[in-house]
């Protein structure tokens, strides 16, 4: 038994303590949005992590809050649900919108968890006791910046560097890096910038630098380009924004699209699609690894539980939030080991505690149905 007695949606805004940047431009303030799910007394808290612009995927903060509000809410308030299956099948007829929808998804297993007093973890058949992380880089003003990142992030103990990479700013990065670190696991993430024929001539040239993977390069809803490049390139390319759906998943795979997927829990909809991709994955022995949307430890705690399955073989995006963000939304952050690990807790519930007055102080708008 468990009744949807309310619904309450949440706009943040988060300062960032450096800006990120990206091929699509430069983040400097992060608004995320919360989803707090209310059943027989508990609450349950999801994050829709998003941006303040349809830059990275079409869905924004603001689109998420629309969505949750107008939408899902009503499709789920009141009715009792036994399963994540049957709450997801309440708004499934809503097309795309798959961030509104994850928050929602993971605020219902986060009652769940706290119900069954059982750890995400557990819930969602985790095996690893701590998982593999890397560091994100974004665009740097200069070289020389970038080069005393990465310096600082294999210091911190992250076990592979990723660099944030556009057309003009890529292959001149990557040979000052290799220069000095010839060995690191090192991989490049495009952000789809990058365009087949104009830019053939560089993303072969990809292949001199020994890269784990180059993650999408092209554009998003573009698998048949990704499937060509890879036959003319060695690096693997994992798909990032491609994947969408498990559906999508099986179609890149098919084709030859990709060795490697990107899964980000909210890009795909909630954990039950990371959970379907990431079993269509092992079965076709492509490995996965979890990718992040910069989120708060509320929105970190569902990936790292997710990321300790069995195919998540390469490290996650899962910096904790005092690389991007003065204050977390949990008050006991993960922390990244200095042999580049995070621990996957299995205490019940979220395993974080939840800062409710952090979370108060950064609302912008706040919606309460029921
Ligand atoms: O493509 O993975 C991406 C950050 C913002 C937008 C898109 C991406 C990223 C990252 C960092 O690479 C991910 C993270 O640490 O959450
Ligand atoms: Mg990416």
């Amino acid at each position: 038994m468990m009744v949807i007695e309310s619904v309450e949606v949440l706009k943040l805004d988060l300062p960032m303590k450096t800006s990120f940047e990206t091929s699509f431009g430069k983040l400097t303030t992060k608004s995320t949005v919360l989803v707090k799910i209310t059943s027989d007394g508990v609450t349950g808290y999801g994050e829709a992590a998003s941006f303040h612009a349809p830059l990275y995927n079409p869905e924004t903060v603001d689109t998420c809050v629309y969505i949750i509000k107008k939408f899902i809410a009503p499709s789920i308030l009141k009715k009792d649900f036994k399963s994540p299956e049957e709450l997801r099948a309440a708004y499934d007829y809503i097309v795309g919108h798959n961030i509104a929808k994850a928050g929602v998804e993971n605020a219902f297993w986060h009652l769940l968890a706290q119900s069954g007093n059982t750890s995400l973890k557990e819930l969602f058949g985790g095996t690893r006791s701590s998982i593999q992380v890397g560091a994100s880089i974004g665009i740097q003003p200069t070289i020389k910046s970038t080069l005393t990142e990465v310096e600082d992030s294999l210091e911190k103990g992250y076990g592979r560097i990723k660099l944030k990479t556009k057309p003009g700013w890529d292959l001149k990065v990557l040979k000052e890096v290799r220069k000095i670190w010839p060995d690191i696991d090192l991989m490049v993430d495009g952000n789809s910038a990058y365009k087949l024929q104009r830019d053939l001539k560089t993303l072969i040239k990809f292949d001199e630098y020994n890269l784990m993977m180059i993650e999408q390069p092209l554009q998003e809803d573009d698998i048949i380009d990704h499937s060509t490049l890879q036959k003319l390139i060695n690096t693997p390319i994992c798909l990032d924004e491609s994947i969408t759906s498990v559906d999508k998943a099986r179609k890149a795979i098919s084709i030859g699209a990709c060795k490697i997927i990107n899964i980000k829990p909210v890009r795909v909809g909630g954990a039950l699609e990371t959970i379907a991709i990431h079993d269509l994955c092992m079965e076709n022995g492509v490995g996965v690894w979890c990718g992040g949307m910069l989120e708060t430890g509320i929105g970190r705690a569902f990936n790292i539980a997710l990321a300790s399955k069995e195919n998540f073989i390469y490290p996650s995006d899962m910096s904790p939030f005092d690389e991007f963000y003065s204050e977390d939304l949990v008050s006991d952050s993960h922390k990244v080991t200095s042999d580049g690990q995070v621990k996957v807790r299995t205490n019940p519930g979220l395993g974080y505690k939840i800062n409710d007055k952090v979370i108060k102080e950064h609302t912008t708008e706040s919606y309460l149905l029921e």
